[in-house]
């Protein structure tokens, strides 16, 4: 059946009668993986494309459709899109803060280039583009506590300088072009089943491994670098709210979430507790120090509540429950 030439807001209708077609890059990520099975559970598993440039474990390409799209080429992504019929993409790939540290000029390639190819998709085809930002878009002169969604925003790394960009290019496709771009600011994410690569709060799930393992940890932070974290689930219902939220109900297109917030000695204090008294840690502060100094300790998320339902349930107890549990059989 050919698709009636019609104009883009009446395409976006036409789409809702049917389940969306969604585009997942860097769907082999941390958050990827989750996040595909997510949608797939909801919309169907032939109506979600999982993308990466890395090659699937078997059990992640028997899920559904997996396609090899690097961001940085728009024609590949395209055929994607055509190929497919996509509505929605959800935008994971990046080089997060400590990798875009090592590695500028990735960082600035994969950020920059790969999110402009993807918007321009979006704006060229009438896609819905869901693309996360992150507290590490706030800098060393950010307030803070309670961080507000609107404040100062000078970041001092290549990561949080290529997400403010991003925040502001897409807001201008939002306003100029009518673009329906969307975006939240995550925290640190904490998961069990897929690792994180390349962040500064990486120390928080290394933690739980390394506990099991050898009930020591050298943990690259001071012990006092209070931040904000969340758990995958709460980070994954966040994101599929504000890929489904309806249009009329965001009243900005980048809004901060908050879970719980906690420094490694806290974090050890509860992993103490649950798991084991003497469970050593020494701290041996690295380069991503200077970034987690950086980024707030606490962000205000009024309006992702208010506008589309953001109502994280798990805190750090929670968190370090889970992780234990999730974890002891992979290292019994
Ligand atoms: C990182 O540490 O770079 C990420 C983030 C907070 O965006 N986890």
């Amino acid at each position: 059946r050919t698709m009636p030439n019609l104009n883009l807001a009446a395409r976006r209708l036409y789409s809702t009668a049917r389940p969306p077609r969604v585009l997942v890059t860097g769907s082999l990520g941390q958050l990827g993986t989750t996040m595909v099975n997510t949608l797939r559970a909801k919309f169907g598993s032939e109506n979600v494309v999982a993308s990466d440039i890395k090659k699937p474990a078997l059990e992640q390409r028997s899920t559904g459709p997996f396609v090899y799209a690097d961001v940085l080429n728009y024609r590949a992504m395209e055929q994607v899109v055509v190929d497919y019929g996509i509505d929605w993409i959800v935008h994971f790939s990046a080089i997060l803060s400590a990798a875009g540290e090592r590695n500028p000029a990735l960082g600035l390639n994969v950020n920059i280039n790969g999110f402009q190819n993807v918007l321009d998709l979006a704006k060229n085809h009438g896609l819905r583009l869901l693309s996360p930002s992150t507290m590490g878009a706030f800098g060393p002169t950010t307030p803070k506590d309670e961080t507000p969604d609107l404040t100062i925003m000078r970041p001092n790394t290549i990561y949080g300088i290529s997400k403010v960009h991003m925040e502001l290019l897409g807001e201008y496709y939002t306003e100029k072009f009518g673009v329906d771009f969307r975006s939240l600011r995550y925290p640190g994410i904490i998961s069990a089943d897929s690792p994180p690569g390349g962040g500064t709060t990486d120390y928080a799930v290394d933690i739980f491994h390394s506990a099991l393992k050898e009930n020591r940890y050298s943990c690259f932070l001071k012990s006092d670098t209070r931040l904000p974290m969340a758990y995958i689930d709460d980070c994954i219902v966040g994101t599929m709210q504000l890929l489904e939220a309806p249009q009329e109900a965001l009243t900005q297109r980048v809004y901060n979430v908050h879970a719980c917030a906690f420094s490694p000695e806290e974090l050890t204090a509860e992993i103490r507790r649950h798991h084991s008294d003497d469970f050593a840690i020494e701290y041996r502060p690295d380069f991503r120090q200077a970034i987690a100094d950086t980024w707030p300790r606490t962000m205000a998320d009024e309006a992702a509540r208010r506008d589309w339902g953001w109502n994280p349930l798990y805190g750090t107890t929670d968190i370090v429950r889970i992780m234990l549990e999730k974890l002891r059989p992979v290292y019994a």
